[in-house]
């Protein structure tokens, strides 16, 4: 897909570790530096390869039936991590994340937070992913869900594209033009977050444990966890970059003949940089909130 975040760098990583040449791989990897319509020519120069598999992190999720049909037409499986596909089914399976779920693990985070606080009124910004990516929409979507039932005001939602520039630059805006009247503000990954943070600190705006502003990010990468611990973040929801090892299984079931499952969950945790939230309840499951501590840093994996 790209090079935009961290998030990014860790699921590259993963896949130039498991599909490796020790591993059985000859590994095809384009980056198509966030550019929807090179992805596309990707997929199609792949084809023309003749490859035996192709998988895909489609940058935004329409766009996709024509080159999809190809592969298909080409007798090409193709396998989709993380990001979704909402036009078109061609496709063996899926990887990857509920975003939903992470928006609303988010806001029920907050509720909680807010209510042991004594906060009782929450006006947020919201630094949104890149437009038209599934991630975006699930996050965007999960928080509003609760924002609306808990008569929140969000007074701005815009995209800083999943990146640390675009997380300043929206945030500088912010500092202008909500001076004084926020007190959370989200950010969709933990790029946009570090952005956010330069911004606010040029500001003179506090976050954090024991700041003005609540300070919430997505993705968790491990530099990110540590800034949880350290009271910078108030809260992280991590989004598992590590599809490979599933997608290496996929293929290995599509190699002996067996037919995949269509959609497969990562897991996910919810860290937090108090323990005074332990446990938040999404869709009706409790899930625990991690309350960050050296030995959970360390045992991070990315
Ligand atoms: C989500 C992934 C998003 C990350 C961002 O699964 O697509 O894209 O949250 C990344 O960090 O840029």
């Amino acid at each position: 897909m790209g090079h935009e975040s961290d998030w990014r760098t860790a699921s590259t990583n993963s896949a130039y570790d498991v599909f490796s040449e020790e591993n059985g791989y000859e590994l095809s990897f384009v980056d198509c530096d966030n550019d929807s319509a090179k992805q596309l020519e990707a997929v199609r120069n792949f084809i023309q390869q003749g490859l035996d598999y192709i998988i895909i992190d489609p940058i935004v999720s329409t766009g996709w039936d024509a080159v999809l049909t190809e592969c298909e037409d080409a007798g090409i499986p193709v396998i989709i991590i993380d990001r979704t596909i909402d036009d078109s089914d061609k496709y063996v399976s899926w990887v990857g994340s509920d975003f939903k779920v992470e928006g609303l693990a988010c806001g029920e985070w907050l509720k909680a937070y807010a209510a042991d606080k004594g906060i009782t009124e929450i006006n947020a910004l919201v630094i949104e992913g890149s437009t038209g990516a599934s991630a975006t929409i699930g996050r965007t979507d999960g928080f509003k869900e609760i924002a609306d039932r808990e008569g929140w005001t969000i007074l701005d939602s815009q995209s800083g594209d999943f990146t640390e520039a675009g997380g300043q630059e929206v945030m500088e805006s912010y500092c202008q033009s909500y001076a004084g009247q926020f007190n959370v503000v989200i950010c969709q990954n933990d790029n946009e977050a570090a952005g956010a943070m330069t911004a606010m600190d040029n500001a003179g705006v506090t976050y954090g444990v024991g700041g003005d502003v609540i300070l919430v990010s997505f993705d968790a990468n491990k530099p990110y966890v540590q800034m949880v611990m350290d009271g910078k973040i108030n809260a992280n929801f991590e989004c598992n970059p590590m599809a490979a090892p599933t997608v290496a299984e996929i293929i290995q079931q599509l190699e002996a003949g067996e037919t995949p499952e269509k959609e497969i969950y990562v897991t996910e945790s919810w860290f937090a940089a108090e323990d005074n939230v332990a446990t938040i309840t999404v869709n009706g499951e409790e899930q625990d909130v991690i309350y960050v501590t050296q030995e959970v840093l360390d045992a991070r994996p990315y």
